[in-house]
C-alpha cells in the first residue's frame, strides 16, 4: 500500500512539509485546478507542479482529477474533440511518471453534503447528509443554495445544463461512459495509465439526474462493457457505503482479486437514520469502532485478495480548532492516515494474501 494525501496545490494551507511530516506517506494526489474542464493539461504546468512536489520529498503519481467535460456525459457532437484533448492530457500525464487517473462520471454535480459543519459530540465538526434537507431543494426553480457548490454556473447556466439532462437516461449516460472509455483505452494501455472512477457520493440519483456508479451491478457492468485492467475504479467507502445496499466487504475482496481497484479513499460515516426518506449521516473518525462502516474488515479483504496500490484517508473533521476547507484539514486525515497504516501493517504481519 502506497499511503497519500490529497493536496489542493499551492493555495492550499496544509501545505507539502507538513504533508511529509505525516509518518508512511509518500505522496501527494492532486490535480492543475487553473486549467479548464475539456482544455489539454500542457506538459510545461504539469511539469512545474510534480518538480515542486518531488523537491518537498513526495511524489506525484495520482492526479485527482482530470475533470471529464459535460458535453462528453451527455454524449454531444463536441465530445470526440474532447475526448482527444483528454488523451493528450493521459499522454502528457503518463510521460511525467502519473500512474493512475481518478475521474468521476457523475452529472452537474460531484459530491453533495447539506452541511459542511455539522457538529458531533466531541465538539468537532464534519460533513454531514440529510436526505430530508435535499429533498426541499429544487434547483430547476429556486438558486441552490448548496453548501460547497462550488458556484461556478449562475442560476440561468445550471437550470440550462439540468433541462438538456433531461434527454440523457441512466443507460445513455452508461453508454456515453463506455465511448469514453473505450476511446482512451489504447491510450491508457501504451502510457501505462490507469483510470480509477470515483463511485457517486452518495450513490443514488439526485435531483432527477441519472447516475450509474452507485452499486456492485453498476460497477460489474462497466467492467464487463469495457474489460480492460486500465478501466479501474477508485474505492471510496464512504460514497459507496452511503448506499444502504452496497456489501462494501464484499465489493473491497472482489474487486481487488479482479486487480481492479487502483485507488482506495478511506472515510468512515456513521448513520444516525438508515431509512431511505429520513437518510441521516455524518462523517465521522477512520476506526471502524468511530462510525458504521467496517474499516477493518475493508482493508482486510482489499489486503487477502492482493491490493497493493495508493491509498489516501478522505475526508477528515475539523478537530483541535482546526478551521481546514471541508474535508480536507490536516489533523483529522492524519490520523486516519496512521490509522490505516497501523491496520495494514498488521496485516501484512499476520496473514496470508489469497493471491
Ligand atoms: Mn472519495
Amino acid at each position: 500500500m502506497k499511503m497519500t494525501f490529497r493536496w489542493y496545490g499551492p493555495n492550499d494551507p496544509v501545505t507539502l512539509d507538513k504533508i511529509r511530516q505525516i509518518p508512511m506517506m509518500t505522496g501527494v494526489v492532486t490535480a492543475l485546478y487553473s486549467i479548464p474542464v475539456g482544455e489539454v493539461w500542457d506538459r510545461e504546468s504539469i511539469h512545474k507542479l510534480k518538480d515542486q512536489i518531488n523537491a518537498a520529498g513526495l511524489e506525484m503519481e495520482v492526479i485527482e482529477s482530470v475533470p471529464v467535460h459535460e458535453d462528453i456525459k451527455m454524449g454531444l457532437p463536441s465530445r470526440d474533440r474532447l475526448i482527444e484533448n483528454y488523451k493528450q492530457t493521459v499522454r502528457n500525464l503518463g510521460e511525467a511518471g502519473v500512474k493512475v487517473i481518478c475521474y468521476n462520471f457523475m452529472p452537474v454535480f460531484d459530491w453533495v453534503r447539506s452541511e459542511l459543519k455539522y457538529r458531533t459530540e466531541d465538539g468537532s465538526n464534519c460533513l454531514a447528509y440529510s436526505q430530508k434537507t435535499i429533498d426541499q431543494l429544487d434547483p430547476r426553480r429556486q438558486s441552490l443554495s448548496l453548501p460547497g457548490w462550488d458556484e461556478s454556473y449562475t442560476k440561468e447556466q445550471l437550470a440550462g445544463l439540468l433541462a438538456q439532462y433531461e434527454s440523457v437516461s441512466p443507460e445513455k449516460l452508461f453508454d456515453n461512459l463506455v465511448y469514453f472509455l473505450k476511446a482512451l483505452m489504447p491510450v491508457c494501455e501504451a502510457c501505462d495509465v490507469k483510470m480509477a472512477i470515483h463511485p457517486d457520493d452518495p450513490p443514488f440519483s439526485l435531483f432527477g439526474l441519472p447516475r450509474i456508479i452507485s452499486t456492485e451491478e453498476g460497477i460489474d457492468r462497466l467492467f464487463a462493457a469495457v474489460n480492460s485492467v486500465y478501466n479501474g475504479i477508485t474505492l471510496c467507502t464512504g460514497s459507496l457505503g452511503a448506499g444502504l445496499g452496497n456489501d462494501l466487504v464484499r465489493m473491497a475482496g472482489k474487486y481487488a482479486a479482479m486487480g481492479r481497484v487502483h485507488f482506495l479513499h478511506a472515510r468512515n460515516i456513521r448513520f444516525l437514520d438508515e431509512t431511505k426518506e429520513g437518510l441521516f449521516f455524518h462523517e465521522s473518525p477512520h476506526p471502524t469502532s468511530c462510525g458504521s462502516l467496517d474499516l477493518y474488515g475493508i482493508l482486510r479483504a482489499l489486503y487477502e485478495n492482493g491490493f497493493d496500490g495508493y491509498t489516501r484517508p478522505d475526508h477528515g473533521r475539523n478537530i483541535w480548532g482546526e478551521d481546514g476547507r471541508p474535508g480536507y484539514g490536516l489533523y483529522d486525515r492524519a490520523l486516519g492516515a496512521v490509522y490505516l497504516s497501523g491496520v495494514w501493517e498488521a496485516l501484512e504481519k499476520s496473514l496470508p494474501r489469497k493471491k
